[in-house]
């Protein structure tokens, strides 16, 4: 017998026709195909919702991972060692390939890379909330790592099982990266939560002001998440947004116990019945001001972006023209942009 896979690439004229029930064969080989946790891949047939969600949420990931690169690539220069210096070097670099990983992943749904930056710069397309707060002192660093990688990956962990191939693929070494990154955090603010009383405070300080925006990392509460249960039907995301922020804060509790350091709520504390620690209530209002561009750092981190994309113009200029000669043809193919 066909698997799914075979029976939505097998293409015939009749497959776009309704049935009865008015769902084609295409849908139904797409249904059937998510629910025996096959991937689809791009050139399977899928609808049109379904890409556009991906699109949505893809772009989105790889805006972030760019936009990421801003508050760590700050400190870069006052490092306070050679060491330091060469981690938080290659970190930043790490997340310039995870934003190429995604893009590429994004291109297979067909949209272009330039069309997703376009959206970017002119505002219609997000990027995570957590990139508009600014890194005020070293351990900044540190909370970044810990906290932010740490959220990360427990986000993206169960996107590697994401029933869209190029993004689960992309997701696992994502996910390795991102492992090692929240480690080397771990390890900062442990050298400073071991450190000096001044440098114990300022690990604190860092830790009271990155653990909410974190929390917010996972996006709105359940009922108030426009997307989720579409995406958990089509196998894109695997938990809610109040399960994973649920996963997030339990991990870090201990955490922050053998860091030596206290996480900014007095009302955090485990609940026996529930099996999972309690959390005070998060600022919702702060979060969609963020979205609506009105964080403390929007405004720098897109200008900066553009800055960027703009001085970068002779590089894609460059590659274009490195591209069309080994083609042979006047502007090459597809290689547009470096
Ligand atoms: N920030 O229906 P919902 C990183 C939006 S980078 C901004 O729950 P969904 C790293 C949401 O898009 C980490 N916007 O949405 C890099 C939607 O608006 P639209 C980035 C948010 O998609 C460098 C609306 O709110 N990770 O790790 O089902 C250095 C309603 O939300 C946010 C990813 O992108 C937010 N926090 O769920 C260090 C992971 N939350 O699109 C680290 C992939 C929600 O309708 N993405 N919104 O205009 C996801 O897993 C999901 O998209 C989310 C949201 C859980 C974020």
């Amino acid at each position: 017998m066909a698997t799914a896979a075979a029976q939505r690439t097998a293409g015939t004229e009749a497959d776009g026709t309704p049935d009865t029930a008015g769902t084609t064969a295409h849908q139904r080989a797409f249904d059937a195909a998510v629910a025996a946790e096959e991937r689809i891949e791009p050139r399977d047939w899928m609808p049109d919702a379904y890409r556009a969600t991906l699109v949505r949420q893809i772009a989105q990931h790889a805006h972030s991972e760019i936009i990421g690169m801003q508050p760590e690539a700050n400190w870069i220069t006052r490092a306070p060692s050679l060491r330091r210096k060469a981690i938080l070097m290659a970190k930043v670099q790490d997340e310039a390939g995870h934003g190429l990983y995604l893009y590429s992943a994004a291109e297979t749904l067909g949209t272009s890379r330039d069309e997703l930056l376009d959206k970017l710069h002119s505002g219609r397309q997000k990027y995570s909330s957590i990139f508009n707060y600014p890194t005020l002192t070293w351990a900044d660093v540190g909370a970044i790592g810990w906290l932010v990688d740490g959220a990360a990956i427990t986000n993206q962990v169960p996107l590697c099982r994401c029933s869209y191939g190029p993004y689960a693929r992309a997701m696992v070494r994502i996910c390795k990266e991102e492992s090692f990154h929240q480690r080397q955090g771990y390890e900062l603010l442990l050298a400073l939560g071991k450190g000096t009383p001044e440098q114990h405070a300022m690990a604190q300080d860092a830790v009271n002001r990155w653990w909410w925006p974190s929390l917010m990392m996972f996006g709105p509460p359940d009922d108030e998440s426009q997307h989720s249960a579409q995406s958990m039907e089509w196998k894109i995301k695997r938990h809610s947004n109040d399960e994973l922020r649920q996963r997030f804060v339990d991990i870090c509790v201990p955490q922050a116990e053998s860091l030596g350091l206290t996480l900014p709520d007095p009302e955090l504390r485990w609940n026996e019945e529930r099996g999972h620690y309690d959390f005070g209530p998060i600022d919702w209002t702060e979060f969609w001001e963020v979205l609506k561009g009105n964080g403390p750092c929007n405004e720098q981190r897109i200008t900066q972006r553009r800055r960027a994309h703009d001085e970068g113009a002779w590089v894609r200029e460059a590659a274009a023209a490195h591209a069309a000669k080994h083609t042979g043809g006047a502007g090459g193919t597809g290689a547009t942009r470096a």
